[in-house]
């Protein structure tokens, strides 16, 4: 049957591309260029012929995802509803490509039209509709969905304007909006046939009805959710998803009354109004200070989302007592709690249910992802904004906490404190709902995301809930898909694992431990030290382009890129540049190794502090890279607006990952594990996956330094006063003077007193606690950069021991032990275990 085999080809490098597909491949993207962009091929821009590209492209995949759809739905299969407020994707045309098998035949196609590949690509802008992890973690798990054929929607909002652009201003960062949509979207159908209403605020009526009472809700306001579907193709094309974003538009877009009158604006304001519901992305790592406009995206989507699959399991069965059987909804951290109280709402007032047993359908349906510890990053809203904007909603959380309180009371008879401790209202802090103890209640199973995370969840924020529910927590450690993270980022690395460990590498990652064995090997070595060295004088090639700095490829490549924040600890890594920069100083005949520190992330628009510290780097590496005192030993730099496509292009040519975070901070990381794979060495402290990560490459492969948890939880304890390591350490003491003195601002020398004062007396991320064994261990690391052959062979065993961190592992546990759903799809079950690869080799 025609696309029911596989699409494409999968060719091994240097296999010729079949004629007859590449006729009609080049008649395919011309026809769409004439009819759908209407350019001529003589006028057409580099846009015009992405644009034809991607649409000829995206014909095959719709032929794929309606057929897989049938399937799916076709087999009453149970599916999976991935709600997110962020999907952090990045550009689509090349992974779509790859993934169909199709980016060789592309390729010669585009060029005998005379367009390049990798110039189309650029043309695309990177949907980056998330902040960091969270977001990227949605898009890899939407990926191994598809690749694993699980028959699953991804729900999210369909921001206007993703996470900004920063521009570095005489070493600002500075915020511009971020228009991916300007130039419109070729992967999305908006579908205007798929609304729902979504109501806010007005009062809620109880009247009795054979005895029962039941609850009206008179909202008084409406706003439409439409959909706007982008399909997601898995590996080898075999199965397609959807994501499906939201847009909100007015359900009264025009008040022509008003208009009448001449006040245009004010026709139009409640349409103003509800748009600003899908306006812009929050930042996530911003402390969550009560903003209306936030929970209306939450409840917005969740309601939307909700409606749409209730729909969907109605039409297919009839009835919803069966719901959890087909399907299983996950929340991607408390942003979409409120579908707890939905679901119930809509159970009981909608569809009749009795409490006990809608709520019994509710928690067999639901599960709940956490994605940090901290205390401040645990949503909570104000009662009185609940009441007024979601009054059935507050209502029925009351309801559920009753019940709940009385487990509680049943559990720890008259034990108070552990009553105010889980219950879902917050009565000290002026009365506010918990999202985090909301989503626990109402969900079957809680996952953290590295082992050491899920631990942590036991011994800290859910402690007595976990006491209360025991069995509902539980591990699934991330994982990063590979076909974006290894084969598209870097396909000079591919081509080598391809002939080293065969062909099934695409589809088995285990098969990488077959580079245990030639992990030693000199002649291996040098062709794995070629690739790296190709992917490093790129990223040099860039950086000259970007910041006229030179760079030399053979040079030590540390890069830290993330989120920049006080826990990450990026004032750790130039604190012991200003130490290093002033050792080569004092002694430049010595032989140093030759290092690049490599820089890139986003802080907050209102996280001053973060924004300092990238002020810091920038002032440092103006004085480093310009000092002649220093012969160009070290460089430091500052890469803007990092997004996934530039990480795409960073990750393959770093040889030491920073992973530096305080320890017990970092919920998991993800870049630790691009990075690992792509064959960096980690620096790292005990925290998150770094942990996990330990454990399969080996504690001879990785730099392990600093406080462990524990550590750090006793030190703080003892007070934040940093004094006393720093007068023991002069080289930090030297260090903390230069930035507080000026040394890297003569202009404006106070201007890092901050950070200083910070260092000095209120260390609470350990960073001058754990100066002395960062600094000590980065000189372990340069003593071991001075012996190639060792230093190669770590780095091939790093890409050797990854394959457990592929997200088709995560995926699978996901599936198995928490959604209950089959896997298929085209990847063997060999990876179920942690260490399973091992043996592989
Ligand atoms: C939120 C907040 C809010 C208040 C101020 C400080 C702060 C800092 C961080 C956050 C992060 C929120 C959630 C998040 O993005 N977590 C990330 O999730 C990744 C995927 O599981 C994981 O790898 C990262 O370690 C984790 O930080």
């Amino acid at each position: 049957m025609p696309g029911q085999s596989l699409p494409g080809n999968f060719p091994a490098p240097g296999q010729p591309v079949d004629e007859l597909v590449l006729a009609e491949i080049k008649s395919a993207i011309l026809v769409k260029l004439t009819l759908a962009v209407g350019k001529d091929a003589g006028i057409a821009t580099t846009r015009d012929w992405y644009k034809a590209a991607a649409l000829a492209l995206r014909d095959r995949i719709v032929h794929r995802w309606l057929i897989t759809d049938k399937q799916s739905y076709d087999g009453g299969r149970k599916r999976v509803y991935y709600l997110s407020l962020e999907f952090l994707i990045g550009r689509l045309f090349t992974d779509a490509l790859n993934n169909m098998g199709l980016l060789p035949i592309f390729e010669t196609a585009l060029g005998d039209l005379g367009v390049g590949l990798s110039d189309l690509r650029k043309c695309e802008p990177d949907a980056a509709l998330g902040n960091g992890g969270l977001g990227r973690l949605a898009a890899c798990f939407m990926e191994s969905m598809a690749t694993l054929a699980i028959p699953a929607i991804g729900y999210g909002i369909r921001y206007d304007f993703g996470l900004f652009r920063q521009i570095i201003h005489d070493g600002w960062q500075q915020e511009y909006p971020d228009e991916w949509l300007s130039f419109g979207n070729p992967w999305e159908f908006q579908r205007p046939e798929v609304v729902y209403h979504v109501h806010f605020g007005g009062g809620v009526e109880h009247v009795e009805v054979k005895g029962r009472d039941r609850a009206i809700w008179h909202p008084a306001e409406t706003v439409k959710a439409v959909a706007y579907d982008t399909p997601i193709v898995g590996w080898r094309g075999q199965h397609v998803n959807a994501l499906r974003l939201w847009s909100a538009r007015s359900a009264d877009p025009l008040n022509l009354d008003v208009f009448n009158t001449g006040d245009y604006l004010g026709a139009s304001a409640e349409e103003a109004r509800a748009e600003s519901i899908c306006k812009f992305l929050y930042p996530n790592d911003e402390s969550p200070a009560g903003r209306e406009l936030r929970l209306r995206q939450e409840y917005f989507f969740v309601s939307a989302s909700l409606q749409d699959l209730v729909k969907r399991h109605l039409s297919s069965d009839g009835q919803l007592r069966g719901l959890a059987t087909k399907a299983a909804v996950q929340l991607n951290d408390t942003h979409p709690s409120l579908a707890v109280a939905e679901l119930m709402r809509i159970l009981v007032d909608l569809h009749n249910f009795r409490w006990d047993e809608a709520w019994k359908i509710t928690v067999a349906t639901l599960s709940y992802t956490n994605h940090t510890l901290l205390p401040e990053a645990l949503e909570t809203w104000p009662v009185e904004l609940f009441e007024r904007m979601l009054p059935r909603h507050l209502e029925i959380i009351y309801r559920i906490n009753v019940n709940h309180l009385a487990l509680a009371d049943e559990r720890c008879p008259g034990d108070d404190d552990f009553k105010a401790s889980v219950s879902l209202i917050d009565e000290k802090s002026g009365r506010r709902v918990r999202m985090g103890q909301l989503a626990f209640v109402g969900s079957h199973r809680i996952n953290g995301v590295s082992a050491m995370h899920s631990d942590l969840m036991k011994e800290t924020v859910f402690h007595d809930l976990n006491h209360l529910y025991q069995g509902r927590i539980t591990n699934k450690t991330n994982g990063i898909t590979f076909r974006r993270w290894l084969m598209l980022a870097n396909p000079k690395l591919t081509e080598l694992l391809r002939e080293a460990c065969g062909e099934a590498v695409l589809d088995d990652p285990s098969r990488l431990g077959l580079l245990e064995a030639r992990a030693g090997d000199n002649a291996f070595q040098q062709q794995f030290r070629a690739v790296k060295h190709h992917n490093k004088a790129a990223l040099a090639r860039l950086i000259g382009e970007r910041l006229n700095v030179k760079i030399d490829p053979s040079a030590l490549f540390d890069i830290q890129i993330k989120r920049i924040h006080e826990y990450k600890r990026q004032l750790l890594n130039i604190l012991e540049a200003v130490a290093l920069y002033h050792a080569i100083k004092d002694d430049p005949q010595r032989d140093w190794v030759p290092r690049v520190k490599i820089f890139a992330g986003k802080a907050a628009a209102s996280y001053r502090y973060a924004k300092l510290i990238i002020k810091l780097i920038n002032d440092v590496a103006e004085v480093v890279n310009n000092d002649p005192a220093i012969g160009g030993k070290l460089k430091i730099v500052f890469l803007a607006d990092y997004n996934v496509s530039l990480a795409e292009i960073i990750i393959p040519a770093a040889d030491l990952s920073e992973q530096i975070s305080t320890a017990g901070m970092e919920a998991s990381g993800t870049g630790n594990m691009k990075l690992a794979l792509n064959g960096a060495l980690t620096i790292g402290t005990l925290d998150g996956a770094n942990i996990e990560i330990r454990d399969h490459v080996g504690t001879e492969n990785i730099a392990i330094f600093g406080m462990e948890a524990m550590d750090v939880v006793v030190r703080r304890r003892q007070g934040l006063d940093a004094t006393d390591v720093i007068r023991r350490s002069p080289q930090l003491s030297r260090a903390i003077s230069a930035i507080a003195c000026g040394e890297f601002s003569p202009g404006d020398p106070d201007r890092f007193e901050s950070i200083a004062h910070a260092l000095r007396h209120h260390d609470h991320y350990m960073v001058s606690a754990d100066f002395d064994s960062y600094y000590e261990c980065q000189r372990g690391v340069d003593a071991r950069w001075q012996v190639a052959p060792a230093w190669t062979r770590a780095s091939i065993l790093n890409v050797a021991r990854m394959p457990w961190f592929s997200s088709d592992r995560t995926i699978r546990e996901y599936a198995e032990e928490i959604w209950n759903v089959p896997v298929r799809g085209v990847l063997p079950q060999t990876l179920q275990e942690p260490g399973a690869q091992r043996g592989a080799g």
